[in-house]
């Protein structure tokens, strides 16, 4: 038998890019369609734009927004553990791979055979992988660009050995679908990593509804102004003509469905023209544009258990605050 290399690390990787975008609803048809129903509505994916994803990692940072850093402080403990249940020669898929600060922890230690993080806005997505490129120049990275709130079919990526598929799926993102759908996208994890492949999942926990509800209207104004760039958005892209000030950020929790729901809020009665269209607005009616759902450890095992996954590891803080699980697909 001849040594292989003592480390990945003595390698060289390559770097390619996928956009599995083209064919995929468009903003505009989304943002019309979604102001048409009673109640109006914009998926949140429509934040990520350039700004939005600046926006999103200065919440990332608020003394109030306790998921990002509770969650990191989890990794960093136990990222040996993990890197030794998920083992070697590893294709780590990234789902929301945004600014890919908290992918580094884990690369580092687990030294994929290849990286594939999926993000929605390219820009995004290319200077994660510079960074990623130049800190880990040995890694493989096949970079997609993708929604992945639409079943989605990854290339097949030859010429690298992996032994197991892992999807890793930070954030608590899984708390932008209903719980349904959150099974409906698990399923499709499932299908994605094979039987006996893995998924690495961060999930909010539920709490006190002055913490939820401080860490999604914080006294800075930046979650305020995430929400609002969605308006700023359509009028940039699509040439809407919002009158940005004349609407007002809501987040509140919802203690039924366990969930934050954000809103944006008409102050006035106004209207706004978007594709050559006019949409009217009575004094408090809302754009709904997020759902943050929140599950209690047992809630969201049984929930994976539906799309056929074992809960084989969790990892929580002291407080109780946010969860990581180790899940195995059966
Ligand atoms: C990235 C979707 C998990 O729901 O907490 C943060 C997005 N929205 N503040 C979340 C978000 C408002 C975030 N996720």
């Amino acid at each position: 038998m001849t040594p292989g290399p003592a480390s990945r690390r003595e390698g060289v990787g390559v770097v390619r890019h996928y956009n599995l975008l083209v064919g995929a609803a468009s903003f505009l048809d989304d943002v019309l369609a979604g102001l048409e129903a009673p109640q109006k509505a914009i998926p949140p994916k429509y934040f990520y734009d350039a700004r939005g994803s600046q926006l999103f990692d200065a919440i990332c940072a608020l003394p109030e927004y306790y998921p990002t850093r509770t969650e990191m402080a989890i990794t960093e403990r136990h990222v040996d553990e993990i890197a030794r249940l998920l083992g070697p020669d590893v294709q780590l898929v990234e789902f929301g791979s945004g600014s890919g600060v908290k992918t580094r922890l884990l690369v580092d230690r687990l030294e994929p055979s290849l990286y594939v993080p999926i993000e929605i806005s390219p820009a995004v997505l290319r200077e994660a992988c510079g960074a990623l490129a130049i800190l880990f120049p040995w890694l493989n990275i096949s970079a997609v660009v993708a929604d992945f709130s639409r079943p989605i079919r990854l290339p097949e990526f030859v010429g690298i050995p992996v032994r197991r598929k892992a999807v890793y799926f930070p954030g608590s993102t899984v708390g932008n679908f209903t719980p349904e759908e959150a099974v409906g996208f698990l399923v499709g994890v499932r299908e994605m990593v094979g039987p006996g492949g893995m998924l690495v999942i961060g999930v909010d926990l539920k709490k006190d509804k002055r913490m939820l509800e401080a860490a999604y209207d914080d006294a800075q104004g930046v979650t305020a102004e995430f929400n609002l760039n969605l308006l700023h958005r359509i009028n940039r892209e699509l040439g809407g003509d919002f009158q940005v000030k004349r609407f007002r950020h809501k987040a509140f929790y919802d203690e039924q469905k366990s969930r934050i729901e954000m809103h944006l809020e008409s102050l006035y009665s106004q209207f706004a023209h978007v594709g050559g269209r006019r949409f009217d607005f009575r004094p408090g009616e809302t754009i709904h544009t997020e759902i943050s759902c929140k599950y209690s450890v047992e809630e969201f095992q049984r929930l994976a258990a539906r799309a056929r996954f074992h809960a084989e590891k969790v990892w929580t803080d002291p407080a109780g605050l946010f969860s990581v699980h180790l899940m195995i697909a059966v």
